[in-house]
């Protein structure tokens, strides 16, 4: 299969390109390097030392004997060059990463907020313009993310994009499926439930396949591919914008920095280790829906873990010690997440736990690149609005060691 990874330098696209190249297929990222323009703009850096895409591709060259092909196109305002290539290169696949993925990064300020809107709704519309005008049949992988759906349980486990519900007519009460109401917690979830209303209309109107990952939060670093060649090797954030919870946590037990539990540490989330994410993509571009179909929705996660929970497993695990910040985030203190994620099941997947062992591998490679983090990149400065603003800067709401 010729796939087309758009966002195949970043932390999910690397090793997706990787895994799939590996398994033959052939293989083209389209990255504008966002992503690393963006680590300048923080002042941070990958805590692992991730190679220019030139020198990862020449590496995966002689590592694999696989060749992958690298196109410089910021999807989303670059239209004429995306379309060219679709036209030329005839892909049957494109997988979709070029969003800019980070909640709080999207919180910082106005300016953060207007390009994450303006870089992930036009990439999505740009791609699915660009699909139609091609003329190609070409199926559409598409990144989504857990938190379109608000992070309840509905009284039942979330189902997979849609909902059936009954309405009362003038006939009766009739049932219907629904798109399962948005509810997203940051601006960054909210292109993503915009993503979904697009992704509806191009299914209806051009009969597009498009099938939509609802991810979690996905931990690890290295993949079966990744690990063959240290100038392979895969992103690290650990910062207080693109760290999220797991990786930080372990990254932050290693280099001796208290683990930072936003609040009480109440929120339960989904996760999946990196080396399911790339075999879910594989998994879904092998299972793509018809013609005319609805978009396929699946939910990318493994397992839930309460964030206070998986603090005090890795505190257990390793003797870090625990500290309870005030909260950024709007987000409730509480939550239950029941999550149905079936059909990668039936696919065939075989899923990775928190409990076998590779969350030692995350913290070994944190110890092992310790000496180029830098610990005041770690807490979290975007706050979601000025009460959540205020509540960190009140006296007395420093860091608490448990
Ligand atoms: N949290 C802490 N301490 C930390 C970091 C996070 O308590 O040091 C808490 C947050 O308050 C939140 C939870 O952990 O309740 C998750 O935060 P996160 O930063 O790990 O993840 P999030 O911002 O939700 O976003 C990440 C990815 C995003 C993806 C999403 C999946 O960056 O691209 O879509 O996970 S999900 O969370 O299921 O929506």
């Amino acid at each position: 299969m010729r796939v087309l990874i758009l966002g195949g330098d970043g932390f999910c696209g690397w090793p997706t390109a990787l895994h799939l190249s590996a398994r033959g297929h052939d293989v083209a990222i389209v990255d504008n390097l966002s992503r690393r323009r963006i680590d300048g703009e923080l002042g941070v850096q990958s805590l692992t030392p991730v190679q220019d895409i030139q020198a990862r591709i020449t590496a995966w060259k002689e590592v694999s004997g696989h060749e992958i092909g690298f196109h410089d196109i910021t999807v989303g305002k670059d239209y004429d060059a995306l379309l060219d290539l679709l036209k030329t290169w005839r892909p049957d696949s494109i997988v979709h990463f070029a969003e800019q993925r980070a909640a709080p990064y999207s919180m910082k300020s106005a300016k953060h907020k207007r390009y994450t809107v303006d870089n992930n709704l036009n990439a999505t519309n740009d791609v699915l313009a660009a699909i139609v005008d091609s003329g190609l049949d070409i199926h559409l992988a598409h990144l989504g993310t857990m938190g379109v759906y608000g992070y309840g349980t509905a009284g039942a486990a979330i189902p997979e994009g849609y909902l059936t519900v009954k309405i009362e007519t003038p006939e009766g009460w009739v049932e219907r499926e629904i798109l399962y109401p948005a509810n997203p917690g940051s601006i960054y979830h909210m292109t993503k439930t915009q993503d979904a209303l697009l992704f509806q209309f191009y299914a209806k109107n051009d009969h597009l396949r498009i099938t939509d990952l609802h991810q979690g939060i996905v931990w690890g670093t290295q993949t079966e591919e990744t690990r063959k060649d240290e100038r392979l090797i895969n992103r690290f954030d650990y910062d207080g914008d693109y760290g999220t919870v797991l990786n930080r946590f372990l990254m932050q037990s290693a280099v001796g920095y208290p683990l930072t539990i936003h609040g009480a540490g109440g929120q339960t989330r989904a996760f999946i280790h990196i080396q399911d994410t790339v075999r879910c993509v594989e998994l879904a571009l092998a299972h793509p829906p018809e013609r005319g179909d609805r978009v396929k929705v699946m939910n990318q996660m493994t397992e839930t873990w309460r964030v206070r929970d998986l603090a005090q497993m890795i505190a257990g695990l390793t003797n870090a010690e625990v500290a309870h910040l005030p909260n950024p985030r709007a987000e409730a203190d509480e939550n239950d997440l029941v999550v149905e994620n079936k059909c990668l099941l039936d696919y065939g997947l075989n899923p990775i736990r928190l409990a076998d062992g590779l969350l030692m591998e995350v913290a070994e490679i944190a110890r092992a690149y310790a000496d180029r983090a830098d610990l005041s990149k770690i807490p979290c400065h975007s706050h979601w609005n000025a009460e959540r603003a205020a509540a960190a800067s009140a006296p007395g709401k420093a860091v608490a060691a448990e």
